[in-house]
């Protein structure tokens, strides 16, 4: 007897969505200043990766790495036509509910337009946000880019600024801040780049701090990096710098002084 199989044909496939599981609430102080790899902002501090961590497009940053707002995704795709703003970086949920206006509670960050990149034109604004009590994003300020253009190596420095979180609209359990920006959408363009995001009380712009701006030197002579089995067969090649080799470092005991440069030597 020969048996007919009438099982409907089935095709099997992997889909895989990748999501983000919304931890608690944050408290305060908050501080993020994207000194770590990246490229993506700290999940445990932010919802979206839209904007770029690194260490090579802004110019003397407060410390080294920043998060670069411009007009491509978290692939590096530029954003489709059709879509109004470009990158979203926005916190995680903070529980201001046992605050008030007395606390004195400051949100602040440093930001700084074009760095080493394209400048962003008037139009390419970079903005601030506070969700308030009742879900609705408010605008704290939409800072516009440059009026006119600017030659490539005039570099703007990181400037302050700090808004006040006492409104009882903001001082709940469930708060959040983020930043968006404008810009074209032919690619990495109109660059704003954002450093030392903090949340917290009675913050001040001169805060003591001794951090890193810049990554040292390699201390190879001939290469930026080189495979260890490769220095170790021949570590005497002249490879790597001697002993009285040195290698500059610059950071800042505080900002916003200026950068402070240093040499460290192995002698
Ligand atoms: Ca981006
Ligand atoms: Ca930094």
């Amino acid at each position: 007897m020969v048996y007919v199989a009438t099982y409907p044909t089935c095709v099997v496939d992997q889909v895989i969505h990748p999501f983000r599981i919304v931890g608690d609430t944050l408290g305060i102080p908050f501080f993020d200043d994207f000194s770590y790899p990246g490229p993506w902002p700290d999940p445990t501090k932010w919802l979206d990766d839209k904007a770029f961590v690194n260490d090579r497009m802004a110019y003397q940053p407060i410390s080294i790495g920043v998060a670069t707002l411009d007009g491509v995704d978290e692939r590096g795709k530029p954003y489709p036509v059709d879509s109004t703003y470009r990158d979203y970086l926005t916190s995680a949920y903070f529980d201001l509910s046992g605050y008030s206006e007395a606390d004195n509670i400051l949100f602040s960050f440093w930001a700084q337009p074009k760095g080493l990149g394209f400048r962003p034109e008037t139009k390419d604004s970079l903005i601030v946000e506070f969700k308030d009590i009742h879900g609705v994003w408010q605008v704290a300020e939409q800072i516009t880019g440059y009026l006119a253009f600017v030659p490539s190596d005039s570099l703007a420095p990181f400037v302050y600024r700090a808004y006040g979180i006492g409104d009882a609209e903001y001082l709940y359990d469930g708060f959040q801040f983020r930043f968006r920006n404008r810009s074209d959408l032919t690619g990495a363009l109109d660059l704003w780049h954002i450093d030392y995001v903090r949340l917290g009380k009675n913050l001040t712009k001169e805060n003591i701090d001794i951090a890193f701006t810049t990554r040292p030197n390699t201390l190879l002579t001939k290469y930026s990096a080189m495979p260890w089995r490769h220095f170790l067969n021949d570590p005497g090649s002249g490879w790597i710098r001697t002993c009285r080799s040195v290698c500059s470092i610059i950071f800042r005991s505080s900002n916003p002084p200026t950068p402070v440069k240093s040499r460290l030597s192995t002698d």
